[in-house]
């Protein structure tokens, strides 16, 4: 069935819809796990803030972030799941793994979204070290993992 198209000054940045009904899974890499956690700790109590319930929140873990993309597609394969929210953090070492591990995650997330026509949110954090990743999960820049619960939430309501 068609959804009818609506009015394009309906979207607004600040747009959140009901989501007590909404179903999301979350996929946290293991890799870096203290920061990971901390990541999902953010994204699952913004969600529950904005009302989802506990029970309609799955999480999985994968080993490293190069997996998300499979672990997305898992959970997004399923008709009930509404969103799909995606945590790693991949930081650069001596080589340049960081950047294929980066492009494959981000090119992989984006074609399960597209597939599936749900929003599947990347929440993987990208830094040159340690101390970046922690500013970024709930230090001076924010808990991304928050930001990618709320980027949820927003699709949802498109
Ligand atoms: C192998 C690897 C390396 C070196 N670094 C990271 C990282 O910084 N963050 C992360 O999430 N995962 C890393 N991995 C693991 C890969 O994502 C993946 O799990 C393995 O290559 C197996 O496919």
């Amino acid at each position: 069935m068609a959804t009818s198209l609506k009015n394009l000054s309906d979207y607004t940045s600040d747009q959140f819809i009901d989501i007590s009904d909404k179903r999301f899974g979350l996929v946290v890499a293991e890799w870096n796990r203290t920061i990971t956690d901390t990541l999902c700790q953010g994204a699952y109590e913004t969600l529950l803030k904005h009302g989802a319930k506990e029970e309609n929140i799955y999480r999985n873990t994968v080993p490293g972030s190069f997996e998300l993309g499979l672990g997305a597609q898992l959970l997004a394969q399923h008709e009930e799941i509404d969103a799909v929210i995606c945590l790693g953090v991949i930081i650069k070492g001596e080589t340049r793994h960081d950047e294929f591990i980066s492009h494959a995650v981000a090119q992989g997330l984006m074609n399960v979204g597209l597939k599936f026509n749900k929003p599947v949110i990347f929440g993987v954090l990208t830094t040159e070290n340690e101390e970046q990743a922690w500013d970024r999960a709930g230090g001076k820049h924010g808990n991304k993992g928050v930001e990618a619960a709320v980027t949820a939430i927003h699709m949802l309501g498109f």
